[in-house]
């Protein structure tokens, strides 16, 4: 159905009342609707309980604008290997846009009512060095919000909030970051206090003896909807949704059990009613995902893309690079760490497999490419470190360092420019550059000591340089190919 003509169906309807809230979600994106939105909805469900979300969109206006209209309902769409359901979400009760009134945002967050500030504003949104997890004091954002009232980093409206709370008597919330970097909560909680003391010293000793910081694991893979997504959904439903989430049908949340006690059994919604994992150490399960999923969709995003692939299903379907994903998992990550209890590592790839496969899910290498220089840390580098320290070859994740070398570079291996999303895009392609020979590029990216620090630098320099050269020469598939 034409984009006009979905335009003009009825727009999607809230059933019932809004749900009281008691969640103010910074970064209302795709990902946190298709996935902790869900759970929630169905734990308030199971429990006869009100768990609102309030969502902050940071930036942009497009979420709230989309979704007014249709009283902040949207469609979960599951795209399964062999058909689709959907599910209308109705969770969420307003949407703020934090650029255009900040006010309101520190309003809703100090509200009384509210139990849980949760994130996922991406691995940039931090505002930190990811090479140190230490908070970048010298980040524009964290510079104008130690001057200002009115915030724009999420750390800003976190410790602004958090004093309006304790200025008026009421306890903290519980602050539950739900995006990929390890030890999420744990790194938030340092930022956090790193800012508070930064401005005020008490303040800060009253979040670190009251505030809660639970870590948490988070999976679900949900690609950007496409407007050929809306115009399906509304060709199938008879309504036009804006803003509807494609997701695949597999999830999973795993997390510390470690709310703002102040609030006792209404400090979070029964979530292990509805099969979240609540657990007292989230580490395990975290290098798990972070290395496994994560570490091997970023190797296939850059070298997928440098091979002309759209997709991740698309990649695995490429046999070499089938065999190149198998081969990262069995010989260079899966060594690398304890699994958690109880979980067989090998049927957690496999079944990985199954989910990359999964041809209904369009999700674009050039899509998980972006941030490389905020992902790579967590999700490459630490392993590589581990497998030095063991003596354990890493040839194939030297390889994705230097696909991810070449493709910030900005021309891949057909001298085409590459539209490269990266906070540190610009001072990325300036080191690369830099360089004359692809030796000298390596060399120059590697000394890049926001991503890198030197003694891993040092170690896996000529690994890396000859991936580049290799690359740069045969071609990625080649390559792929004799690796495995
Ligand atoms: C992906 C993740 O975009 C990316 O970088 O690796 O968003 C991934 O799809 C999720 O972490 C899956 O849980």
């Amino acid at each position: 159905m034409p984009a006009d003509l979905v335009q003009e169906l009825p727009r999607l309807t809230r059933t019932g009342a809004k749900p009281q809230a008691r969640i103010v979600h910074l970064g209302l994106g795709a990902f946190f609707r298709a996935h902790g939105a869900v759970y929630i909805e169905e734990a308030a469900r199971a429990s006869g309980t009100e768990w609102g979300i309030i969502g902050v969109s940071l930036q942009s206006a497009t979420m709230r604008d989309n979704l007014a209209p249709q009283e902040f309902v949207y469609t979960a769409r599951e795209l399964g290997p062999d058909g689709t359901t959907d599910r209308k979400v109705q969770i969420v009760t307003d949407i703020l846009v934090a650029r255009e009134n900040p006010e309101a945002v520190l309003a809703a967050m100090a509200d009384a009512d509210i139990r849980i500030v949760s994130l996922t504003v991406t691995e940039k949104g931090y505002c930190h060095d990811p090479a140190t997890g230490r908070l970048n004091l010298d980040h524009p954002d964290i510079r104008h919000d130690l001057e200002s009232d009115a915030p724009r980093s999420a750390i800003g409206y976190l410790v602004k909030a958090l004093a309006r709370r304790r200025a008026a008597g009421l306890p903290p919330f519980t602050v539950m970051t739900c995006d990929n970097l390890p030890e999420n909560g744990r790194l938030l909680r340092g930022l956090v206090l790193d800012f508070a003391r930064a401005v005020d010293p008490d303040l800060a000793a009253w979040i670190e003896a009251q505030g809660r910081f639970p870590c948490t694991m988070v999976d679900r893979i949900v690609p950007a909807t496409k407007p050929e997504d809306i115009e399906a959904l509304a060709a199938a439903t008879g309504t036009f949704d804006a803003a509807p989430v494609m997701h695949e049908p597999f999830r999973q949340w795993v997390v510390e059990d470690d709310f703002v006690a102040a609030y006792g059994h209404d400090a979070r919604p029964d979530l292990a009613a509805v099969g979240v994992e609540l657990v007292t150490d989230v580490t395990p399960y975290e290098h798990m995902k972070l290395r496994m999923l994560n570490g091997t969709h970023s190797s296939l995003a850059y070298l997928g893309y440098l091979a002309g692939h759209e997709t991740i299903a698309e990649t695995v379907a490429d046999p070499v690079f089938a065999e190149f994903v198998r081969h990262l998992w069995r010989h260079e990550i899966m060594p690398s760490f304890e699994a958690p209890a109880g979980v067989d590592l090998k049927a957690y790839a496999e079944a990985l497999f199954t989910r990359y496969a999964n041809p209904a899910i369009r999700h674009r290498t050039w899509q998980i490419a972006m941030d490389g220089s905020q992902k790579l840390p967590q999700r490459i580098l630490g392993t590589l470190r581990d497998n030095l320290a063991a003596g354990r070859d890493s040839l194939g994740l030297c390889t994705a360092v230097a696909a991810w070398m070449i493709y910030v570079g900005g021309t891949d291996l057909d001298g085409a420019p590459i539209d490269v999303r990266d906070p540190l895009a610009a001072s990325l392609k300036a080191l690369s550059d830099s360089g004359k020979t692809p030796g000298d590029k390596v060399a120059a990216l590697l000394s890049e000591t926001r991503i890198f620090d030197k003694a891993l630098a040092d170690a896996i320099r000529l690994h890396v340089e000859s991936a580049y050269l290799l690359l740069t020469i045969d071609g990625v598939r080649p390559v792929l190919e004799h690796m495995t």
